[in-house]
């Protein structure tokens, strides 16, 4: 049941100053941050993070933002983390977004406007999007001793 998931807040939350209040919305939800680094990304790995996009219509704009900051990775775990996570990310489009959500309370913009100007879609987050997913992209962007075996105050005082 425990699981851990990968996190970035892509260069649009970077830019924005809006990384200490994302960060908040995951350790608000009791979920754990085991690993955590800023990296500024090349095409070269933009090509492995999203291997399942190489060659669609959007990918040249996708790349282009991806790599046009720095991205702020986490490793987060959690009970059925996966899932709670996306919950809290909520879905791609922020326009679709609810309130309450991540992309839904920080962002606002639809896909229509952002092929219109020829640019990928500015959604804040990127978060696995299953377990399978979680455990190939953690081990692309972590190294086993960039993640972090450590007890919070909530487990120590709980079950
Ligand atoms: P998500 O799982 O919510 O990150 O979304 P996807 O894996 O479907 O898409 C990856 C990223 O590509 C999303 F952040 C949005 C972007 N995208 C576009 O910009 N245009 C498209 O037509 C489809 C996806």
């Amino acid at each position: 049941m425990i699981e851990r998931t990968l996190v970035l807040i892509k260069p649009d939350g970077v830019r924005r100053g809006l990384i200490g209040k994302i960060i908040m919305r995951f350790e608000d939800a009791g979920l754990k941050i085991v690993g955590m680094k800023m990296v500024w990304i090349d095409k070269d790995f933009a090509k492995k993070h999203y291997s399942e996009h190489v060659g669609k219509d959007f990918y040249s704009m996708l790349e282009e933002f991806i790599t046009s900051g720095p991205v702020v990775a986490m490793v987060i775990e959690g009970v059925e983390a996966v899932e709670v996570v996306r919950k809290i990310v909520g879905p791609t489009e922020p326009k679709t977004a609810p309130p309450g959500t991540i992309r839904g309370d920080f962002a606002h913009h639809s896909a229509r406007h952002a092929d219109k100007h020829k640019k990928a879609v500015q959604n804040l987050i990127h978060a696995s999007g299953t377990r399978e997913e979680a455990e190939k992209e953690i081990a692309l962007w972590f190294n086993p001793e960039e993640i972090h075996s450590y007890k919070t105050v909530h487990e120590l005082h709980t079950f």
